[in-house]
This record gives structure tokens, sequence and C-alpha cells, in this order.
């Protein structure tokens, strides 16, 4: 939200005081000091859960100053006097791999439930009160499967903590791929060197500093990936958003539900999670089982492959992963809880000089035999907004969505990034909240899109501008900047304009995106591209003709088909304190009403082993949701029941689907290898939150697993379960 360039003194002072107003409603609601009722008593708050039309208040109050269509909530966020395009871009943070040996406690199959004496500031603690060590629920159903056969190889830890210096910046690449950041000097917690440090409780990250972190894995290297909470034990310590308790979710990661990030298997401040990742190629357990066919494989580490099981069609390659704390998911994941995750294979190297046949040889480089990252750069885009500290700000109060007035790359407000003349690829991820984003280059250059989502596409797509990129899609970009001269400079743009968090409003033309008029702040140009040397050494990559084919499914039986309905105005059926939730978002099943979350209520149980096509409905009202689809990859079989409808660049496997303004997607999905609880849901979070969830289970596996599974209701005393609150009418 965010006020017109021209808005007068008196308006912006109306929209400080109304976004000062609404931050200590949230504080307070956010510390329990008032309850959703004590809201609504007050007048303050519809029984649907939205902000009234209280003047001073809400964002959608008709304003003394009727200057603008543009609803407003909070005045531009200050720049201090920074400029755009005067920072650096750094590179993510490449976590560390370290031996299994070095985790202490040593990895467990089910839960560690070892007890420790707890803080009496988390909620609900007595003196004396004793809770396990790790937070994954206890007992045989949240064991990791499958542990003894794929048992980790690698360990990489990692926390949730407030801001911090980072002190051990490791960009995986020299300086001179860096942008001439110096990697040993202390990296600042904040949006751009001239703009204040973000505190401990505005920023909460993985390991409490920037920039954000890279894991870097490969098909036939289990990972075990621990999780430490660092995150303040009193819940008011939150700087007025953002909750301490965190379920990492693994995006999109085709793992056992003990390890996907559950938005109700959630862990407290103290406690550690291990997810373990096997990184299989779906399909490990009936497709190519004696691991024969060199495509399906990871690199060794002498530029050879480790043939694992599996179909080398369901290769995946960019994934992300980021906090899914039921309810308050988009606070966690604006306050900076998210990374990247690459995952190489024998198809998609990160060497482009290995010249196998197999090998797609993307751009990347040549010096180590897998991972490269000199020409392969992940790319976070956010928008952000903060107040007149510096300090970010978050208006949970907004159920359309939140916009931010200011635009971040790798959580560095407008940066430039320095390239070689030659081709690069880019691997760019959507974060924000509730935006959408339509990228081209400020000349109008064509780019080659080889990705969407964690799967690269069939064949690639040239084009000159992208389609809008929904909230958590993934789009890996190749651009070719051997175009250009030594010296000269190309801009990246954002098209999209919005005027709220419903979903795009208008795509501009790239002139007049780049002519800067929009009254959204974050259109326009965002990342500058120096072109700075030639390459050192030849461009050796490649983008082929052919990439990745989809799996085959003709021979696979489609066992069954459901509808989801995605809309407003829901109900919630379920009074339960812990699992349920209340919000005017809502899904609706095979025909029945749309109901609000409650991750106790079972909506689907597909069958272990089968095949199934969802339909998914936007139940119109002008809204776009993303909607995405925990665990397995779908192939999207039509877009308003045809399948021409279907862009050339969502042709291949996918974990998000832009329903599109009155749209319906039509997919279709196995649910084999693993089991458990998963989720589905729309990734504009603020819709996510409040409350448009539902839980999805596959639990016909045989034991531990049982039919429908039953809840866990996390404290820090330890996990309960209890019977489902609900199980909809053929769900099961
Ligand atoms: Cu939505």
């Amino acid at each position: 939200m965010y006020l017109p360039r021209n808005a007068s003194n008196a308006r912006l002072r109306e929209a400080e005081n109304a976004r000062a107003n609404r931050a200590q409603i949230v504080k307070a609601f956010s510390h329990g000091q008032v309850s959703r009722r004590d809201l609504i008593r007050m007048g303050l708050m519809s029984a649907a859960g939205t902000l009234v039309m209280t003047n001073g208040l809400s964002v959608f109050a008709p304003s003394a100053y009727a200057d603008s269509s543009i609803p407003t909530g909070a005045p531009r966020s200050p720049l201090f006097g920074v400029l755009p395009f005067t920072q650096p871009m750094p590179r993510f943070d490449v976590l560390p791999r370290n031996a299994v040996s070095t985790l202490n406690p040593a990895p467990t199959v089910q839960a560690n439930t070892t007890q420790q004496p707890l803080n009496a500031a988390l909620e609900g603690v007595r003196p004396g009160d004793t809770g396990p060590i790790e937070g994954r629920p206890p007992g045989p159903i949240w064991a990791h499967q499958q542990f003894a056969a794929f048992p980790p190889q690698v360990a990489i830890e990692v926390t949730q903590e407030g801001a911090k210096v980072n002190n051990v910046y490791n960009p995986g690449v020299t300086s001179n791929f860096n942008s001439g950041i110096n990697a040993a000097a202390p990296f600042r917690p904040t949006f751009h060197p001239g703009l204040p440090d973000q505190s401990a409780l505005a920023l909460w990250t993985h390991n409490g500093t920037l920039p954000p972190k890279l894991m870097i894995v490969r098909y036939g290297e289990p990972v075990l990936f621990r999780h430490r909470n660092k995150l303040p034990f009193d819940v008011t310590q939150n700087g007025g958003f953002g909750r301490h308790t965190i379920s990492t979710h693994e995006h999109n990661g085709h793992h056992g539900a003990e390890n996907d990030g559950f938005t109700g298997a959630f862990f407290f401040p103290g406690q550690f999670y291990d997810y373990h990742y096997p990184i299989v190629l779906a399909g490990y357990r009936t497709i190519n089982t004696g691991a024969t066919d060199p495509r399906a494989g990871g690199p060794n580490d002498s530029g050879g492959i480790v043939n694992v099981a599996g179909d080398w069609r369901e290769t995946m390659s960019t994934h992300w992963f980021h906090d899914h704390m039921f309810s308050f998911t988009a606070q966690n994941v604006y306050k900076g809880i998210a990374g990247m995750f690459n995952i190489y294979s024998s198809l998609d190297r990160g060497n482009e000089a290995i010249n196998d046949g197999v090998n797609l040889r993307l751009p990347s480089g040549t010096a180590k035999s897998f991972g490269n990252l000199e020409y392969d750069v992940n790319l976070m885009l956010a928008d952000k907004a903060w107040d007149n500290n510096g300090q970010l700000f978050f208006d949970i109060f907004n159920f359309d969505g939140f916009l931010g007035d200011q635009m971040t790359v790798n959580l560095a407000y407008k940066p430039f990034f320095e390239v070689e003349r030659r081709k690069y690829r880019f691997r760019i991820l959507n974060a924000a909240v509730s935006r959408f984003f339509k990228l081209a280059l400020s000349d109008g250059s064509p780019m080659i899109q080889i990705a969407n989502d964690g799967n690269l596409l069939p064949h690639p797509v040239t084009l000159t501008e992208t389609d809008e990129l929904g909230i958590a899609e993934r789009y890996d970009l190749v651009i070719d900047f051997s175009r250009y001269s030594v010296g000269s400079k190309v801009w990246m743009v954002n098209l999209t304009e919005h005027e709220d968090g419903t979903g795009p409003k208008n795509d501009l033309s790239i002139a007049a995106a780049v002519a800067g008029n929009s009254s959204d702040p974050a259109v326009g140009k965002f990342f500058e591209f120096r072109i700075v040397r030639n390459p050192a050494v030849a461009d050796q990559s490649q983008v082929p003709a052919t990439l990745i084919p989809n799996p085959d499914l003709s021979a696979v039986p489609v066992a069954r088909t459901r509808t989801f309905v995605f809309g407003d105005g829901a109900d919630q059926t379920t009074r339960d304190p812990v699992t349920s939730f209340r919000g005017p978002w809502g899904i609706g099943t095979n025909g029945g009403k749309v109901l609000d979350a409650d991750f106790g209520r079972v909506s689907a149980a597909p069958r272990f082993g089968t095949r199934e096509t969802w339909t998914l409905v936007n139940d119109g009202g002008g809204w776009d949701h993303p909607i995405h689809i925990h665990f397995e990859e779908g192939q999207i079989l039509a877009r308003n029941g045809s399948a021409n409808n279907v862009p050339a660049a969502e042709k291949g496997r996918k974990d998000v689907y832009r329903l599109r303004p009155d749209g319906s997607v039509t997919i279709t999905m196995q649910f084999r290898d693993w089991g458990g609880m998963f989720m589905e849901h729309c990734h504009n979070t603020v819709h996510e939150d409040n409350a448009m969830l539902l839980r999805w289970e596959i639990d016909d596996n045989g034991a531990p697993f049982v039919r429908p599974l039953p809840t866990p209701i996390p404290k820090p005393q330890g996990v309960t379960f209890q019977p489902p609150d609900d199980v909809l009418p053929g769900a099961l």
C-alpha cells in the first residue's frame, strides 16, 4: 500500500497516523493482548476478520483527501537520501555442507525427545517444565521415511534468528563475480549501506544474517537440514509482527511429509527440527529401479555421474525454502525467513564444459565438477516497506494482500550487478507477499525462459516480456549480454502494476514502465546490469532446443478427479483453538462450502500410488490466486477447459498454478513414493494466512500410517496428537 508521488503533506500525515494506529493494533493482536473477538466488540474488525472502514485506521477508509484512486495505507518508505543502483547486488550466501558426523546430537529416525528445561517466557510454560529438544512430532508417523535407504551424506545447519552482522559470508564465487563485494568484510543487516540497519526484532532471517541463504545439493546425495529456532522466547518480542514458531517448507520437495514443513508441525524457540531431504527422482520405487539410465543421476566429484533410480523426466532444479507457520507465513517470510535451493543433476550439472551427451551445459561455469555459480545467479525479488526509522513495516490487517513500495533483489534495494559479455542463467524467485512481477529488459531485448518453478521446460521459450510471475513461482531466464558493449548498462524492469493485493491491475509497455510514471512505485527499472568486461574464457554454455520432456502419463489411469474452488466469504465449521482459523478466504472442495483453513481437517486423501486430476477454480471477483500444491509436480492439462489455453512457459511440470481472474486450471499429479500430510493453498500468503489453505494426505501406505492421520498439536512441552476435527465427505 502506498501513496501517490504527489500526495499532499496533510495526506501523508493522515496516512502515517493510520499506519501508526494500525501498527498499534497489530502489535496488541500479535502479542495476544487483544483477541479477534475484542477487536470485533470494539467495532474495529468485522466477523469475517477484515478491519472495518474506520477513518484513521483502515487502508480503505474514505480519505479527507480524495487525490487518488489508489488505496493508501502508509507513506512511502523513506530512502534517507539513498539513490537506486548505487549498491552491488549481493550473491546468495552459500550454506556450508558439512559431514553428518558434525551434527550434535546425531540425527535420529524418530524425533529426538530428550528433555530440556523450558524457558519460562514461552507461552504456557510453568517453572520447572521440560520439553523435547527436537520439535518434530514424536513417534513413527513423523519418523523420517526411508531413512535407512537414504542415509544423509551431507549436513547443513541453519538457524532462525534476529538480524545481526554477517562475518562468514560465502558467495560461492570470487569478488569479481560478485560486483566487487569483499565477502570477508562484515555484511550489515540492511537493505542498503545508506539505510539504517534492521533491528534484531524487525528482520528475522536464516542465521540472522544477509544475504539470503543458498543450499546446494545434488541427486544421489541425501541431506540432513537441521534448523535451530533462535528467535525470542517471548512471543511479544517480534517488532510488532511475526511469530516465533517455525515450520520450514521445502518448496517443492519430493520428500516425506515429516520433511515438508507442514503448517501444523511447527517448533519453538530453543528447539531444533531435522528435515531429511533424500533428493530422489519421483517414481524411484517403480521406474528405472536399477538406476541404469545416466539421465537419472547426480554429478559426482570428478565430472561424471552417479546414477539414481527414478524417472529422469522428474529432475528438478530451482527450489526455495521458507517458513510455513500456520496463519503467520506472510509475516515470517516477509520478515526474511526464506532461502533458495539449487538441485544439481546429471542433466543440469552446473558445469557448462562437460560434454558427455547427458549434460545440458546450461550457463554456470567450469571450475568445479558441479554447482558452479559464476554464471548461474539466484535472484530473490521482493517488495518491502519500512517505517520512518527505516525498520520493516507490515500491515496484517489488509486481507487483500500486502504490497511494499520498495523493490529489493536478494534483499538489497534496487542494486546493480556486474556481468561479462556472455550468457547468464538467472534463477528468479518471486518472494513477495502479494505482488506479481512481469519482467523485461529495458531495451526490449529477448530473454530465454528455460524453467518454470522447479523444473526445466520441455523446450526453451524466447520472449521479450515474461508472463506475470505469481508469488512463489520461479522463472529461470537466460540472458545473453554478448550483444552489449563493455561499459554499457541495461535494466530489468517490472511491468505489472498493482493497485492493491487482489492481483495484477495492469501491464505496462516496456517504454511506459521505463518512463517511471506509474503510480505504483514497484513498477519500472529495479535492477541494473553493468556490462563490465569480456569473459576470460569463451562462453561454452548452451541452451538446447530440448530440455526435459514431461513424464508420459498416458498409461497411468486417473483414479479420481477432484475440484477445489478458491474464494472469499468463507465459513468455518470447526472451533479448535490451535488448528482452526478465521478469515475471509477459503477453499470449497468437490462442490462443498468454501471453508476456512483448519489443519485438523482432511479435505482430500489420494490413494498411494495413484494418479488424480484436480481442477482449481477461481470463484471470481477479479482476484488472482497463485495456488501451490505441495509434494508432487503437476502438469497443466487445461486452462478454462482447453489445452490450447496453456502458454508455452507453463507446459513443463509445475508446483504453483496461477488461477488468473475467473480462471480455472486442470492439472494432473501422481501420489507416490512418500506419505503423510501435505497442503494446498494460495501463495498470496495473506490469503493463505486468512485462511485459504487445506490439508490433504497420503495415509493408506500401511503402518505407521493410519487413515485418517492424527493431527499434531505442538506445545513447548511436546507435540500431542488428536483425531482430525473433520474429514470432508469424499475425502478418503
Ligand atoms: Cu489468493
